[in-house]
């Protein structure tokens, strides 16, 4: 459907059609490898749906990453949209990356480097391999015009912020970049209201899908109120719509509860949170090193019902993402 004449009308009309930004600037596609498959699909206006990458190299163990990573991959596909994973290897960003790139990433787990917005030029510059956080995964999505990302949870204000100044940049880049993240809120290692509200600073637009209160990843409930409710993927792909027509330069979360079915290990893994918080402190552990600590420490004190109960939220999330992935690409 879309062609790429170089007249001025035809680019003005190219972008309006969601098409990725990339074609108006070839410079920037010499930078980054697309894998075919979705180089086609953004091409031709057909849902896509980025991945991130930390979740399989720190936020989960090997095998059930690498096994988790192509499940989500497959549950984008079968519901109609192409994956894209998106990740550094030998310093180069690729978006999508083949089963071959996605074993190497999950096999080295932890050993590749963790990369959030601002370690992407280091990791270019060493040609090193890099997994992308939430705040890298926006920068290359952005940047190859894909609106629509699903991960399991962001990252946001640490509690005792106050005193650490610990907030992820996964938020400053959500209030930049005009994407929408699905994830199922934020865990509750995190300070949850002063999330929502840095979030709010940000002129991100958050909504909580079914839901009227935003999700604690674990559980269902959080305490606190989402801002604002969506119902159906329709209802989030006319936002997603409303924001990219308005050309606002924010993003949008929708917190996606986890499956009922899951949920209920909640509690255990609550307290397990809470001791493996106590730890970290005890143990000086703080930065980026935070969150990858409290995620194995969590699985270990559960004996893996934590992470079961990831891989579920993850793969729900990845469902819902595809469908609003797709109702969007409808909507033009
Ligand atoms: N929260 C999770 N699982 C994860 C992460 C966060 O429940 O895997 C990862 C994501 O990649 C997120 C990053 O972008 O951690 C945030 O790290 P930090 O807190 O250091 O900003
Ligand atoms: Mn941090």
């Amino acid at each position: 459907m879309a062609s790429y004449s170089s007249s001025s009308l035809s680019r003005i009309s190219t972008l309006q059609n969601h098409i990725s930004p990339l074609e108006a600037n070839n410079k920037l596609r010499s930078l980054v490898k697309i894998s075919p498959q979705v180089s086609e699909a953004i091409a031709s206006g057909r849902a896509v749906v980025a991945l991130e990458s930390t979740i399989i190299s720190h936020g989960m163990p090997y095998p059930q990453n690498l096994q988790t990573a192509k499940e989500v991959e497959s549950i984008v596909r079968e519901n109609g949209a192409v994956p894209a994973t998106i990740a550094i290897l030998n310093g180069v960003p690729c978006i999508g990356l083949n089963e071959e790139e996605l074993e190497r990433l999950a096999s080295l787990g932890k050993s590749v480097q963790k990369t959030a917005g601002r370690d992407i030029p280091h990791v270019v510059a060493t040609r090193g391999d890099g997994a992308t956080t939430v705040s890298a995964t926006l920068f290359f999505a952005s940047m190859v015009g894909i609106q629509v990302f699903v991960t399991g949870g962001i990252g946001g204000v640490h509690r005792h912020a106050n005193h650490t100044m610990d907030i992820s940049s996964d938020l400053t880049a959500l209030g930049r970049t005009p994407i929408a993240v699905i994830s199922a809120g934020v865990k509750s290692i995190l300070d949850i209201p002063k999330t929502l509200e840095y979030l709010e600073t940000q002129e991100v637009y958050v909504a909580a899908y079914k839901s009227d209160e935003f999700p604690a990843f674990f559980t269902e409930k959080s305490g606190c109120k989402a801002p604002s409710r969506v119902d159906s993927p329709e209802d989030c792909a006319r936002v997603i719509d409303a924001n990219m027509k308005l050309n606002r330069k924010a993003g949008i979360l929708f917190a996606v509860p986890i499956p009922k079915q899951h949920s209920a290990a909640g509690n255990l893994i609550e307290s397990a949170t809470q001791r493996a918080l106590t730890e970290a402190r005890e143990q000086n552990v703080t930065g980026n090193a935070e969150t990858p600590f409290l995620l194995s420490r969590v699985n270990e004190l559960t004996e893996g019902t934590s992470l079961a109960a990831n891989i579920a939220l993850v793969k729900n999330n990845a469902l819902i993402g595809s469908q609003i992935a797709v109702a969007l690409s409808q909507l033009v």
